[in-house]
């Protein structure tokens, strides 16, 4: 798989600097997503290890706060951001300097080590995880005869000395419209781990479908990166979402007996 390289954010680092990265103002640590479109959203905040909504952190933020910027691959970078506005069908924007396009990032303000664990990418294409998706879609009673996995993930999610891999998977029957799903359509990113001694399969979002439905929406989701969104020391999934007229991203614990959402924003209709 390539890796997404950027010039921009490089040439940000550059100039900016990782030598030390000065602490966000007195105050809660802002998080954002920053998406392909370009635009960045205010995702919440992180207060004595608490998440705070986007609604609640919105007023806080004063201008000038400092970001360490990274996906999947790159960063963190050191970046700095403006207040959050609302823009036409985009709210909670915030500008970023340097400013990230093209891929999905996440902007993670405070000053703990951003990426505790190392995440190794592997081969999407390995028989056990195509596998794996399909007798979880079983399970769930969907009826897939296929699916394709663009993303294997693997990392020790809380350190326990475990891998953990997350598998972003999906199909659906060609089309051509944006709208509409056949059954055994799906799109999801889960997470395989073992439990009590058992490998299971669980999923952290997404949508699998059990029935035609001629208005289902099409979504398509990418893990943007594994970070510790909320300074515990444990990293995080951040999941880009991309659908007909919108996209979002979501960030999700996954150390918990299930998959957990901690905050979130988007852009759409
Ligand atoms: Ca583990
Ligand atoms: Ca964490």
């Amino acid at each position: 798989m390539p890796r997404p390289v950027l010039l921009r954010p490089l040439l940000g680092l550059l100039a900016l600097g990782l030598a030390s990265v000065p602490a966000a103002a007195d105050g809660p640590a802002p998080i954002v997503a920053v998406s392909p479109s370009g635009k960045a959203c205010l995702m919440g905040g992180i207060r004595d290890g608490r998440v705070l909504d986007a609604a609640t952190m919105k007023p806080l933020l004063q201008g000038g706060e400092a970001y360490r910027v990274l996906d999947l691959y790159n960063g963190p970078v050191a970046a700095t951001g403006s207040r959050a506005v609302d823009e036409d069908i985009c709210t909670d924007v915030v500008a970023l300097s340097p400013d990230f396009d093209q891929v999905a990032w996440v902007a993670i303000g405070g000053t703990w080590p951003p990426v505790p664990r190392p995440v190794m990418s592997q081969d999407p294409d390995q028989p056990v995880y195509v596998q794996a998706v399909l007798d979880w879609l079983k399970a769930q009673g969907i009826p897939a005869a296929r699916t394709t996995l663009s993303q294997v993930l693997r990392l020790d999610i809380e350190g326990d000395g475990t891998d953990e891999v997350l598998l972003t998977a999906e199909y659906y029957v060609p089309g051509e419209s944006v709208l509409g799903v056949t059954a055994g359509d799906h799109a999801v990113v889960l997470m395989r781990r073992i439990a009590k001694g058992k490998i299971e399969t669980v999923r952290v979002t997404g949508t699998a479908h059990a029935a035609t439905d001629p208005d289902g929406l099409r979504e398509h989701y990418r893990v943007s990166a594994l970070a510790d969104v909320d300074g515990d020391g444990v990293p995080e999934a951040v999941i880009h979402s991309l659908y007909h007229e919108g996209e979002g991203t979501d960030a999700y614990r996954l150390n918990g007996s299930a998959p957990e959402f901690i905050m979130g924003c988007g852009c759409g209709l």
